[in-house]
């Protein structure tokens, strides 16, 4: 090991250890950091803490999928996220409806939608890729296959979403991302070996139609990872990322030979193209490549995503928009 990694390594390990006491941030002796890797990277300022138990995982040499489940899932055991996991806004008719994916570095990939009582609807996703041959399990099947799998069936209402919908209900209308509710969280990491993956959790949109389904649970539009080229995932409103398949354009483009930032500019360009409205729908993408390379873009001024590098360690970034 020479100097400069040592000397990250150690910085790494002294900051992760006094900012997130818990938290074992210690490489293992024969850690070897390579180029750019281990990385993650995730949406919005809650990515921050995501990406602390994310990296727990890759700076031990573990796999990027272990580390993309781990971080995701405290992000939905976190009740002060209002769209992700427990705590999360209630639909139109009060009820708290999740939809997850993941997918590995082999291209496998699960996937639950409109899932009900149950805190880490990302590890239901892991389950139906491990456990099953199908993909995707929604509503009641999802939560039978959950039960059956050893999740419990859990209350996902706290006070504040109980109140929220209570408050909704007097004005009805539905709420539009915006600062308040958009909280998404869609993870990428790159692990040791090189091998790529990726998760995506959330509560969708708040007050939604009862059985409305997003992007984030779409393989293609809420998250895509081929380990040949690259990942992508999205944050945002689901409606437009859906109709243009936005992570999958997102690695298709970096097939292409363009970078991740590249990659992600043009998905929002095309995106903008077809669906003009969608300047005033918010949508974001974060992206990384097999070189660990990475990028984000949107349409949003406000959306800022999460990284973790060996060099840097853990910091939040404000992406470039095109409404500037
Ligand atoms: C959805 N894409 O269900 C999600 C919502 C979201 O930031 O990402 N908000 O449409």
């Amino acid at each position: 090991m020479n100097r400069k990694t040592f000397l990250h390594r150690s910085l790494m390990a002294i900051s992760g250890l006094s900012i997130f006491p818990k938290i074992n941030a210690t490489p293992r002796a024969s850690f070897e950091s390579r180029g750019n890797r281990p990385m993650v990277i995730s949406t919005w300022p809650h990515g921050m803490a995501s990406n602390v138990g994310a990296w727990e995982i890759l700076i031990q040499g573990g796999r990027a999928l272990d580390a993309v489940e781990k971080g995701v899932r405290i992000a939905e055991l976190d009740p002060e996220i209002h769209t992700v996991g427990c705590g999360s806004y209630p639909d139109r008719d009060g009820v708290i409806t999740l939809d997850a994916c993941i997918m590995d570095e082999k291209g496998n990939a699960g996937s639950v939608t409109f899932l009900q009582h149950i805190k880490n609807p990302v590890s239901v996703a892991r389950a139906v890729m491990e456990k099953t041959n199908h993909v995707m399990l929604s509503g009641e099947g999802a939560l039978q296959f959950a039960l059956a799998n050893g999740f419990q069936k859990e209350e996902l209402h706290t006070d504040y979403s109980r109140q929220s919908w209570e408050e909704w209900k007097k004005s009805n209308t539905t709420k539009p991302v915006d600062a308040e509710n958009h909280d998404t969280i869609s993870m990428l990491a790159i692990d040791e070996m090189g091998d790529l993956s990726g998760a995506c959790s959330t509560s969708g949109t708040a007050f939604k139609y009862h059985g409305r389904v997003g992007d984030s649970p779409i393989i293609g539009a809420g998250l895509y990872v081929d380990n040949e080229i690259g990942a992508a995932g999205a944050t945002g409103v689901g409606e437009v990322v859906m109709k243009i398949l936005g992570s999958f354009s997102i690695v298709e483009y970096m097939r292409q030979g363009h970078s991740p930032q590249e990659a992600c500019e043009e998905t929002v360009r095309r995106a903008l193209k077809k669906l003009p409205d969608a300047r005033n729908k918010p949508i974001s993408f974060i992206a990384l490549n097999k070189k660990g390379e990475y990028g984000a873009y949107g349409t949003d001024a406000e959306f800022e995503y999460a990284i973790y590098t060996m060099e840097k360690g853990n910091r939040l970034i404000q992406a470039g928009n095109v409404n500037p």
